[in-house]
């Protein structure tokens, strides 16, 4: 995993002459968040900032790429919180339980919900189809249809990745897509 993390650095390291990439990773809770930033090594720069309704984790800057972490869905009062923490977002990670039919529909508009955010406008998005390793996950085609992700056209560049947090299978590849996409986008803004 040593050599998973420095890459995963020299990737938003090796384009980023500007401030650190700021990258948001939401979904609801129980999608993999957590055990994802303790399999990438995130958590050696870890903190965990408790807020009235809800815990937010910050993976302070560090080469060139931060990470803003926290679990979405239900609480409607606390939502309009969460705008600080849209602001100057350079790219969203959305992990998806692919196991987990029956919340699919929650994820979906959470993350809608989210993107509509004005400051979330043309943000790029990499969903982690996570948990690809139990015997019912739904494949990504599947999930990015039950997300309507056809719907972004034209407003959000995305990317779907299958990946399973307990092996690592994935994540550097989404993490990838992130930064590329990242990439892009700065280069088109200025
Ligand atoms: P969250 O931070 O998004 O809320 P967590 O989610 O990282 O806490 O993960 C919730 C549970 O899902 C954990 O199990 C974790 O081990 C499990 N999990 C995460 N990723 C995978 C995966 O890819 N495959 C499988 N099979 N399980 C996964 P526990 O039992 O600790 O609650
Ligand atoms: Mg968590």
């Amino acid at each position: 995993m040593g050599l998973f993390v420095s890459r995963l650095y020299e990737m938003f390291e090796s384009f980023n002459t500007g401030p650190p990439s700021r990258i948001l990773m939401l979904g609801l809770d129980a999608a993999g968040k957590t055990t994802i930033l303790y399999k990438v090594k995130l958590n050696e720069n870890l903190q965990t900032i408790p807020t009235i309704g809800f815990n937010v984790e910050q993976v302070s800057p560090c080469r060139g790429v931060s990470f803003t972490v926290w679990d979405v869905g239900g609480q409607e009062k606390i939502r309009r919180l969460w705008q600080h923490y849209y602001q100057n977002a350079d790219g969203l990670i959305f992990v998806i339980d692919s196991n987990d039919q029956e919340r699919i529909e929650e994820a979906r508009e959470e993350l809608h919900g989210i993107l509509s955010a004005p400051d979330m406008s043309k943000v790029p998005l990499v969903i982690l189809a996570n948990k690809q390793d139990l015997p019912n996950a739904m494949k990504t085609s599947d999930i990015a249809l039950k997300l309507g992700l056809n719907t972004l056209a034209g407003k959000h560049k995305w990317f779907i990745q299958p990946a399973c947090a307990v092996t690592g299978d994935g994540l550097l590849e989404g993490m990838l897509e992130m930064s590329n996409l990242v990439k892009q986008h700065r280069k088109n803004d200025y």
